[in-house]
């Protein structure tokens, strides 16, 4: 067998490096305690990210209502800031822990307990997949695609399973250990510097200040103070942020061209209309946020033709599912279908204007679809066509 130099050899160093980290305040009991503030927050995390990809991608069970207006403006801006909130937390759990990262031989007691290489294994997984999330979570929301060589919508899904599978293994093998860390008398540390409690406020008001320096994207009023919010809702044409300009979208000219239409088919046969002609029907007014999957939303005072009213032109009911295409070409956000819940909801408007003016091209112009508690993502933009058909 080949026998490694002393300089490069685990089972010299790890005990070696292991000494290297005296800090008296790592214990079980600390490790307990920021272990169950990063799984709360991992577990919202989670559930509310399933959330957001249900409404978009729904299994054959799971239907999403559109009322309450706002919850999606909940659960997501709940998604981004628990995402936000665990990386101090998870830092610091990590940090508690990070002596034992070089524990030798890495595999302890195999014999007695063989399930331990279930544990450390699936804890490489769980460490890996924590860092993956959070890391490809801010890249997206900070619209930094460059450093992701892949989608990031469907890799962030499934490294969640990934995460999700390894992270109940560890809570399984875990549990034991914080039962006991947390239910034996405190034993009190001598220590000249920091204390535990200190420790834990200070993780406490690192996870406040992330909050609060960017919540303001979700909560209007916090706005002014969210510093490290990627975005400012109150900033863009007509008073919200853009997502995708209309020059990058390539419609340009066709959404400003006298040759737009819109075509609305359906059950009783099919018509088309200039924006004249949806101007001249009867406008209804709406006020409902555009919720961005990034987290950021703004609220708005739209006015537009109801999309009720153009379904039952031909011929459908408020059980009837529409699909809104947009002159856009080529982009997964090009159509989007609206299930029967918001496509019968009085709120939901083809939009023709917004905030007192007529609608900005970068917003949509000549219309755009506006549906109450719906990912941004699915309110269509720049629309052509309108299908209404059975689910
Ligand atoms: N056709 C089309 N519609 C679209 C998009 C798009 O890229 N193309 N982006 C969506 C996204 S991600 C969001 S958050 C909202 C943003 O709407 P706004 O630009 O009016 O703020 O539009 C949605 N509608
Ligand atoms: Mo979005």
């Amino acid at each position: 067998m080949v026998r490694l130099p002393d300089h490069l050899n685990p089972a010299v160093q790890a005990p070696k490096l292991s000494k290297r980290f005296t800090s008296k305040l790592r214990s079980a009991r600390l490790t307990s305690q920021l272990g169950i503030a990063t799984g709360v927050a991992f577990g919202i995390c989670l559930l509310t990210g399933y959330i957001s990809h249900a409404i978009q991608h729904p299994p054959w069970w799971f239907a999403w209502p559109s009322r309450p207006i706002s919850l999606y403006r909940v659960t997501q801006g709940l998604h981004v800031a628990t995402g936000l909130i665990a990386v101090p937390l998870l830092a610091a759990k990590l940090w508690s822990v990070y002596p034992k990262l070089f524990r030798w031989p890495p595999l302890q007691n195999f014999k007695q307990n063989p399930l331990n290489a279930l544990e450390r294994g699936s804890l490489i997984l769980l460490v890996a997949g924590a860092i993956f999330q959070l890391t490809t979570g801010i890249l997206n929301i900070a619209r930094w695609y460059a450093p992701m060589g892949f989608f990031f919508t469907t890799v962030h899904f499934w490294t969640a399973w990934i995460t999700i599978g390894a992270l109940l293994i560890h809570i399984a093998t875990k549990l034991p250990i914080v039962r006991r860390a947390l239910t034996a008398p405190i034993r009190p540390v001598k220590t000249t510097g920091l204390t535990r409690r200190g420790l834990l406020t200070g993780v406490g008001a690192a996870a406040g200040a992330v909050t609060v320096a960017t919540i303001g994207q979700t909560v209007r009023p916090l706005a002014a103070i969210s510093v490290l919010a990627p975005r400012d809702p109150r900033i863009g044409p007509q008073g919200f942020p853009v997502n995708t300009p209309a020059t990058s979208a390539g419609v340009t000219e066709s959404a400003t061209s006298a040759d737009y239409r819109l075509t609305l088919t359906g059950p009783a046969g099919s018509h088309t209309y200039t924006v004249d002609q949806l101007r001249a029907m009867p406008q209804h007014e709406s006020e409902l946020p555009i919720t961005c999957v990034e987290g950021w939303s703004a609220t708005a005072h739209w006015t537009g033709v109801r999309l009720r009213d153009l379904v039952a032109i031909v011929g459908g009911d408020d059980d009837s599912q529409v699909t809104v295409t947009s002159l856009q070409l080529g982009s997964l956000y090009s159509t989007s279908t609206v299930a029967p819940p918001h496509a019968s909801n009085p709120l939901t408007l083809l939009a023709l204007g917004v905030n007192g003016e007529q609608l900005a091209l970068d917003h949509g112009f000549p219309c755009r679809l506006i549906a109450p508690n719906r990912p941004g993502v699915m309110q269509t933009k720049w629309v052509t066509k309108v299908e209404v058909s059975r689910p």
